[in-house]
């Protein structure tokens, strides 16, 4: 069964357990959202997993190889300079909807509170690899930052782009405060690579890989998707309709 049936056929019994539970349905805003396609698998799925973890594997379970894929290179100048020099000066900025806008550079982020996790890295095209990921966890650093009651969701801006269009990602607060999302450095106990998204990339276990930003550079906290690049929450969804929700 490919990915794509599979996670379908989960879909669908989200919806089922819906359909069977009275006291949801009955509910109008409910069923208003239910009628909305894509919102209905985004709260069928939060009604049956909740904040519930992503499966994490023991260190046996590892891929001997974990694919690269999408981008394996910024093309910026700033970016090679980053890279050449081991990325020292590099900071990570966050702004948007925040009491106190900062930047953290990699030495910072490595001796803030650390979260490690082996978990199954689950590709739109069809493969998986399972690996560990070591980072500090997106809710310590917004909580840093005085994130604002008025924040609906955050952005990834990252530092390469295709044919001219920045690559970017978004996920909603409650994906943002999740134990598992993590800001990762370090990938199978070493620091992460430029292939794999250095200095630090994403990890947003419960969805699929396009949503993973490698080459994250600001974090921006936002209201609304609107007027943000093509609007869709995601390079992959402004330019070939993936979802913004990708459950798995
Ligand atoms: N910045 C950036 N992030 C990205 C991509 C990309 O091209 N650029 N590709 C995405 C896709 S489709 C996948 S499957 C994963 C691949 O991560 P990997 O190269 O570490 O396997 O990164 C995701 N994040
Ligand atoms: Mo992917």
């Amino acid at each position: 069964m490919t990915l794509i049936s599979r996670r379908s056929a989960l879909v669908g019994a989200g919806g089922l357990l819906l359909a069977g539970c009275d006291r949801i349905t009955a509910s109008p805003t409910v069923r208003k959202v239910l009628t909305l396609g894509e919102k209905a698998t985004l709260s069928g799925q939060r009604l049956v997993t909740g904040n519930a973890l992503a499966p994490e594997f023991t260190r046996a379970d590892m891929s001997p190889k974990f694919r690269v894929n999408g981008n394996s290179m910024p093309g910026s100048a700033d970016y090679a300079a980053h890279m050449a020099n081991g990325f020292t000066d590099w900071k990570l900025e966050v702004g948007g909807l925040v009491a106190r806008p900062l930047t953290m550079s990699l030495a910072q982020l490595r001796s803030a509170p650390q979260r490690t996790q082996i978990t199954r890295h689950d590709c739109v095209e069809g493969w998986s690899a399972i690996g560990e990921w070591t980072g500090v966890p997106l809710a310590l650093i917004l909580r840093h930052a005085g994130i604002s009651s008025q924040a609906q969701y955050i952005v990834f801006h990252c530092a390469d782009d295709f044919s001219g269009t920045p690559y970017y990602e978004s996920i909603d607060m409650s994906e943002a405060r999740h134990p598992q999302t993590i800001l990762a450095h370090t990938m199978n106990r070493q620091p992460l690579s430029v292939a794999h998204g250095a200095p630090i990339r994403l990890r947003v276990e419960r969805q699929l890989g396009y949503k993973h930003a490698k080459y994250v550079m600001k974090i921006e906290a936002v209201s609304s998707l609107n007027g943000i690049y093509g609007g869709k929450g995601g390079y992959w969804e402004d330019h070939s309709g993936y979802q913004w929700y990708a459950g798995i």
